[in-house]
């Protein structure tokens, strides 16, 4: 089931998402920044109306409560499970059925499409912490976490993204697919089916049926994924590699359904577990590991114990706790 040390290395060549050491912020005045105030007013919208969402919980029934549960759970698969440990990082590999789910759960995650977000995210593993990354977190929590998607990106992000391998994205049929219908999947898997699924089969209002497994939900999972980029770049241990800035962060594990462990993923990104601690805090393994059962998915990547430990040595912050 499980591949681990250099045959995993070599097989994954393709993808870019190790740091790169090379790469030096210009010297100098920064580019000014650029405020996209359509996504100012539309952000603003959906945390007010999240907010009213809230309100509206004790309304909500039992079976809503649920949905809202569920979807909660199947776009943030198709964020960890997704886009990022299978599009953005190859860290296993899915059949045909699987991609397809995983791209409906990403829509309906909408973050934007599969090819855009793992893009972004390479270059974010490549040049964290610099001028290039999309979320540079030395820029601030509020710029990691949401202000980066309020203004126009710095220059770097787009010079670097546009020199990164993507070939195997552009080969994958399910991510060309889900690009060119990326709208109209959204309208209906984040916005029509939360909200008309329980209007429609237990009689919930249509008011309760838009705010809490709509925007609430929304809101929440778009929050989850964000404290990944700025908590998860600021605090916590770094018992894997004290010299770079992302860190081990159990609290957004537990949100991120197991992808806070982010000093462990920074420092071995084609891991399929995102941690060295398999199924602890990580429903998003528990899943990937219950889709290799069931023989939809296979060659998952692991990080030998040897190799973790030398790491730990060479580079930790002294922090490392065994499981
Ligand atoms: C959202 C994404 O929320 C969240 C991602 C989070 C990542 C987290 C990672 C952590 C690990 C995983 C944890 C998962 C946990 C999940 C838990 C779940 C419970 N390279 O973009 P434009 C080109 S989205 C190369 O307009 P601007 C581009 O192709 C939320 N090229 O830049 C285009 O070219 P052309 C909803 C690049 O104008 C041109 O540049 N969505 C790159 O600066 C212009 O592109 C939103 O809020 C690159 N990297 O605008 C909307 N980038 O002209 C978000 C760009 O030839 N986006 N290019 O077509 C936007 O509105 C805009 O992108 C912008 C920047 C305003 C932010
Ligand atoms: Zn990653
Ligand atoms: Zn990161």
């Amino acid at each position: 089931l499980f591949k681990t040390g250099s045959s995993a290395m070599a097989e994954r060549s393709t993808v870019e998402d190790v740091f790169d050491d090379s790469y030096r912020e210009k010297e100098g005045p920064k580019p000014p920044m650029m405020m996209v105030w359509r996504n100012v007013i539309l952000m603003s919208l959906l945390h007010v109306g999240a907010l009213y969402g809230l309100i509206l919980l004790p309304y909500a029934s039992f079976s809503t409560l649920v949905w809202t549960a569920v979807c909660y759970l199947f776009s943030g698969l198709g964020v960890t499970a997704g886009v990022h440990r299978l599009w953005s990082h190859r860290s296993y590999k899915a059949s045909f059925p699987l991609r397809v789910f995983l791209a409906l759960a990403n829509s309906m995650a909408f973050q934007n499409d599969i090819y855009d977000w793992a893009r972004d995210h390479r270059v974010h593993h490549k040049h964290s912490e610099t001028d290039a990354d999309p979320h540079n977190a030395t820029r601030g929590f509020f710029f990691a976490h949401i202000g980066w998607l309020l203004v126009r990106k710095h220059p770097d992000v787009i010079e670097k993204g546009k020199k990164l391998e993507l070939t195997d994205l552009k080969a994958d049929k399910v991510v060309m697919f889900q690009r060119r219908h990326y709208k109209l999947s959204v309208v209906i898997l984040c916005f029509l089916v939360p909200m008309l699924v329980p209007w429609y089969f237990w009689g919930e209002s249509l008011a309760v049926a838009y705010f809490v497994p709509g925007l609430l939900r929304y809101a929440l999972m778009l929050n989850a994924t964000w404290l990944v980029n700025s908590a998860a770049h600021i605090w916590g241990n770094r018992p894997y590699d004290k010299t770079i800035n992302p860190r081990e962060n159990p609290l957004v594990a537990f949100t991120a359904i197991g992808e806070g462990f982010h000093n462990y993923h920074h420092t071995f990104p084609f891991d399929y577990s995102t941690s060295e601690f398999g199924c602890k805090l990580n429903l998003t393994t528990a899943f990937i590991d219950l889709m290799c059962f069931l023989g939809l998915a296979t060659d998952c990547k692991r990080v030998s114990k040897d190799m973790i430990a030398a790491r730990i040595k060479r580079t930790g912050d002294g922090n490392y706790k065994s499981g």
